[in-house]
C-alpha cells in the first residue's frame, strides 16, 4: 500500500469525465474545491495490491490565470503535488492538447499521457506514432478510449510505475529564444531569495509567469515584501524590451514559442491520410 494519489488534467471534451468513470466506476463523490463554486470528483481504484485516490481536475486549456478552472487546477497540482498527473489528451486534436501538456512538463508535474479518443483520431485517417511521440516528450503515453474503457488498465498500470518510482517533480525546459531566454534569466536573477518561498516551482517558471504577467503570482509575489519592488521593475522592462524586439507583449511572444514546439513534435510524430476511411456500413 503506496497511498498513490493521481490526478486528471485535460481539456475540455477531452474525456476526462468518460476516463473517471471508467476508472472509478461508482467509487466517487462528488464536491467543491475549497472557497469555489468549482466541482470536485474525487474516487478510488485499485491497481493490483494499490488502492489509489484519483482527483479529477477542472477541464482547462491551459495553465495560465485566465480562468478560475485553471487557477483552481494549477493550484491543485502545486499545493497537492500528486504522484502522478494523467494528462488526458484529445488524440483527434492531438496539436491543441499539447499546449496543456507542455505547461504541465514545466511546472514539473510527473505525466502520464491518456491518448485518449484514440478510436476518432484512427477514424479521422490520422496515424500517430505512438513510441516517437512519447520519446519526445519524454512521458509514458496509453492509447484509450475512455468511452468503452480500452487502455485503461494500461494506463492505470502505467501510472502506477510512475507513482512508485518517486521522482520528484522535476521542471521540464524548453527553450524560447535568445531575447525571451535573457529576459527569464533577468527576472530569475532579481528573484533571488525570495525565489526559496515557491518551491517546489523553479525560479525559472516564476520568472515566467512574471513575464507573461500571471495575474496570481504577481499576486503572490506582492506579499512576500522586500525585493519584490525589484522584480517587478526588471519585468517592466524586460516586457518593454520584448515589445520593442519583437512587436508583441511576452507572453504572447511565449505562447507562439510554445506552439512551435508542438508543432515540431506533431509534425514529426503524426501522419494524415488524404481522406479519411469512409465507413461502409
Ligand atoms: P470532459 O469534458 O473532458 O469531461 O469529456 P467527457 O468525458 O464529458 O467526454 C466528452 C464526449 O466525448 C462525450 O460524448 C464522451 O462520450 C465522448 N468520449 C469520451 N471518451 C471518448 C473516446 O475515447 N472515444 C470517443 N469516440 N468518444 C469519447
Ligand atoms: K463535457
Ligand atoms: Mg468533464
Amino acid at each position: 500500500e503506496h497511498g498513490l494519489t493521481f490526478a486528471l488534467a485535460g481539456n475540455p471534451n477531452s474525456g476526462k469525465t468518460s476516463l473517471f468513470n471508467a476508472i472509478t466506476g461508482a467509487r466517487q463523490h462528488v464536491g467543491n474545491f475549497p472557497g469555489v463554486t468549482v466541482e470536485s470528483k474525487e474516487g478510488t481504484v485499485k491497481v493490483e495490491q494499490d488502492t489509489v485516490r484519483v482527483v479529477d481536475l477542472p477541464g482547462s486549456y491551459s495553465l495560465t490565470a485566465y480562468t478560475l478552472e485553471e487557477v483552481v487546477a494549477r493550484n491543485y497540482l502545486i499545493d497537492h503535488r500528486p504522484d502522478v498527473v494523467i494528462d488526458v489528451v484529445d488524440a483527434s486534436n492531438l496539436e491543441r492538447n499539447l499546449y496543456l501538456t507542455i505547461q504541465l512538463l514545466e511546472l514539473g508535474a510527473p505525466v502520464v499521457i491518456a491518448l485518449n479518443m484514440f478510436d476518432a483520431a484512427e477514424k479521422n485517417g490520422m496515424r500517430i506514432n505512438v513510441e516517437e511521440l512519447s520519446r519526445l516528450l519524454g512521458v509514458p503515453i496509453v492509447p484509450t478510449v475512455a468511452r468503452t474503457g480500452q487502455g485503461v488498465e494500461d494506463l492505470l498500470r502505467a501510472a502506477r510505475d510512475r507513482g512508485l518510482d518517486k521522482s520528484q517533480w522535476i521542471a521540464r525546459r524548453f527553450e524560447y529564444g535568445s531575447d525571451v531566454e535573457k529576459a527569464i534569466k533577468g527576472i530569475q536573477e532579481s528573484l533571488g531569495g525570495l525565489a526559496r518561498s515557491w518551491l517546489p516551482l523553479t525560479p525559472r517558471w516564476v520568472a515566467m509567469k512574471c513575464l507573461e504577467d500571471d495575474e496570481e503570482v504577481i499576486k503572490k509575489l506582492k506579499t512576500l515584501g522586500d525585493g519584490v519592488q525589484k522584480v517587478l521593475q526588471v519585468t517592466a522592462k524586460a516586457q518593454d524590451k520584448i515589445r520593442k524586439l519583437m512587436d508583441d507583449e511576452a507572453e504572447n511572444v511565449i505562447a507562439d514559442f510554445r506552439y512551435g514546439h508542438i508543432n515540431g513534435i506533431f509534425r514529426s510524430t503524426v501522419r494524415q491520410r488524404k481522406r479519411p476511411r469512409l465507413d461502409m456500413s
